[in-house]
């Protein structure tokens, strides 16, 4: 007999069109309607990311059709059979929708795993309370993947690519220590510190364990793509970082965004038209390394977390 199991994929979300970057906005700022002018602003953001469109739809459900193959391909399929479903956190369908697509189908066991590797109460926290919630209060049985942020497979494959990108630079003309990696992820308001949030350590902990693996001797840590509010958010930003690079007479940055694992705004605008413009004024040569988007070592360690989870629901194999 084969049981199935389903398992929540979540995600940030994003808009469908530029008409709803306004109802999408709002959802962020949980229902206060942003200014004329903020909106704007980020209208003008999406529409400078290639062709206008929005990527990380696209790679969200890539991801997703990606790691129900994963899940359910060779020897993982012994009498279990996984049925994934999206859950977005800002648009639809909206992490409920895809409890309650679950709850349709007649899922009784699922998992939940967010795409993003390092656990904030701020972040995946909250992606799992509203799972957690909606999977109570319609009987599912659920359980979480919290972080996955050391796993074996993830550090060897952004490893793989920090070097790929090393070896760029050597091919013209930089020497490998004369680049500094600069790590970074979505900056989180301040406070996290004091309530003793792991999102920090973790993300220290992957970039230290990258660094180790690819063999970095210059690296550092900074964040980037700090919201838009008046409270202190945790710093350094890149963009602080990389004028503090260049007064220290670097000349060459590679950028290791390890906090995200698909190409979206934060990385196709933040990094890739932003920090490279200042980059470029500031006379340093800056290159990213590519997104994980759909490769299948991600998928492969999406695939062992959720299984590994998925023997806390103790479901029959017979
Ligand atoms: O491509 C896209 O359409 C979506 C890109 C996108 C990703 C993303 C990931 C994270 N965020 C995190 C935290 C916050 C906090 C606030 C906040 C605000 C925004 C805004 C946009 C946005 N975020 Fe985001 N985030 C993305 C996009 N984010 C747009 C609103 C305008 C702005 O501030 O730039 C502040 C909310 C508030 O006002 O209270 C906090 C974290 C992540 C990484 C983990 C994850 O993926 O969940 C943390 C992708």
């Amino acid at each position: 007999m084969t049981t199935k199991i389903g398992v929540l994929v979540m995600s940030y979300g994003t808009p469908e069109s530029l008409e709803g970057v306004e109802a999408y906005y709002t959802h962020i700022r949980r229902g206060n309607p942003p200014s004329a002018e903020q909106l704007k602003e980020l209208k003008d953001r999406y529409e400078a990311i290639v062709g206008g469109v929005f990527p990380l739809r696209e790679n969200t459900d890539r991801q997703v059709a990606a790691l129900q193959n994963a899940l359910n391909s060779g020897h993982n399929a012994e009498n279990v059979e996984y049925v994934c479903y999206q859950g977005l956190k800002h648009a639809r369908p909206f992490i409920e929708d895809g409890v309650e697509a679950m709850l349709q189908d007649g899922i009784t066991k699922a998992v939940g795993i967010v795409l993003a590797p390092h656990y904030s109460v701020m972040s995946v926290g909250t992606y799992i309370k509203r799972a957690q919630e909606k999977a109570a209060a319609s009987g599912i049985e659920m359980t979480f993947v919290e972080s996955y942020h050391l796993h074996p497979e993830l550090i060897d494959v952004l490893s793989r690519r920090v070097a790929a990108k090393l070896d760029l630079f050597e091919e013209t003309g930089a020497k490998r220590g004369e680049v500094r990696v600069l790590f970074s992820a979505h900056s989180l308001p301040e406070r996290i510190l004091a309530m003793g949030d792991p999102y920090r350590d973790q993300l220290l902990a992957t970039s230290e364990a990258i660094a180790k693996q690819a063999g970095v001797t210059s690296w550092q840590f900074t964040w980037q793509s700090a919201g838009r509010t008046a409270q202190p958010w945790l710093g350094p930003d890149i963009l602080e970082t990389l004028r503090e690079l260049s007064e220290a007479q670097v000349k060459y940055v590679l950028s290791a965004p390890i906090g995200f694992v698909s190409d979206h705004l934060e990385v196709l605008y933040d990094l890739d038209i932003e920090a490279q413009a200042l980059a470029s004024e500031l006379d340093l040569r800056l290159l990213r390394i590519d997104s994980l988007n759909s490769d299948p070592a991600y998928m492969s360690v999406l695939s062992d977390v959720v299984q590994t989870a998925a023997k806390e629901l103790k479901v029959s194999q017979s």
